[in-house]
């Protein structure tokens, strides 16, 4: 559970009930799947009558919008690695301030595409900055608002790209998306040593077969590491 929708007292110094809010974030590669796995768990917890705040990264708060398009469109790759890192949890704090701690606090289901773990692969991992920078630019930016679950979408890379250039159409690959694949690659194996490293947290779901099968799967996981029937 989210400290930060805890930890509040009450105005006669008792402890407040806890809040039915979840922050769920979803991790993976390019094109794991991502944005429609979210929209449908999102769907499926509103059907329970849930808030359900969905959001992403880098992104999600006015200002972390702004520092998206500077990410993405390649603006910052010339000042390197740890730039761009600095860039990324500017922007989560900010979205952490605006969006989803208030969210937290009032009860809603977050639910948000990427957050701190792309960090730890995409600057950490196969951007060289040291895991000691990348903890200390976290602790920065999300304080105690840390996910209660994190679905690993887990693609082989190949699959992931095809996916990814299918949607783009005629658009332009974004910064991150035109790495070779070998950097995809160690992005992937680095995600799924998260995984293991904190067992508890994620749960990896294979998202190479056909979306239906996927959805069932992330609905499962969410149910049963967060205490939900599955059946309506
Ligand atoms: N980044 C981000 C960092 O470097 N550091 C950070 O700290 C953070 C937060 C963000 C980029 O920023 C980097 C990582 C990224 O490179 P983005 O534009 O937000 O970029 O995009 P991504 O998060 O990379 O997501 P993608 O747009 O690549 O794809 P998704 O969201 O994983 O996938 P989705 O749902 O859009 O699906 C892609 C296509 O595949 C189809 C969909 O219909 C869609 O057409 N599809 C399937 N097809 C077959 N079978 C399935 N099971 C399918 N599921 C979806």
């Amino acid at each position: 559970m989210n400290d930060a929708a805890t930890s509040a007292s009450t105005s006669d110094g008792a402890a407040p009930p806890r809040t039915p809010g979840r922050f769920i974030t979803f991790e993976g590669g390019e094109g794991a799947g991502k944005s429609s796995r979210v929209a449908e768990l999102a769907e499926r917890l509103r059907r329970r009558g849930y808030e359900v705040v969905v959001t992403r990264e880098p992104g999600g708060s006015v200002g972390a919008e702004a520092v998206r398009h500077v990410l993405l469109g390649g603006a910052a790759e010339a000042f390197g690695p740890l730039a761009e890192a600095l860039l990324f949890a500017a922007a989560r704090a900010d979205h952490v301030d605006q969006t989803i701690r208030p969210a937290l606090a009032r009860g809603a289901w977050v639910i948000c595409d990427r957050f701190y773990d792309s960090t730890r692969v995409y600057q950490g991992a196969t951007g060289d900055v040291s895991a000691d920078r990348v903890a200390l630019l976290e602790e920065i930016a999300v304080d105690d608002v840390r996910p209660d679950l994190t679905v690993l979408l887990d693609v082989p890379v190949e699959e992931g790209l095809r996916r990814a250039a299918a949607r783009r159409g005629d658009a332009v690959a974004d910064r991150f998306e035109i790495e070779d694949a070998t950097v995809h690659e160690r992005r992937r194996r680095a995600f799924l040593a998260l995984a293991r490293a904190e067992p508890r947290r994620f749960v990896v779901v294979d998202a190479a077969t056909d979306p239906a099968t996927v959805a069932d799967a992330v609905w499962y996981g969410v149910c049963t590491r967060l205490g939900l029937a599955e059946k309506d």
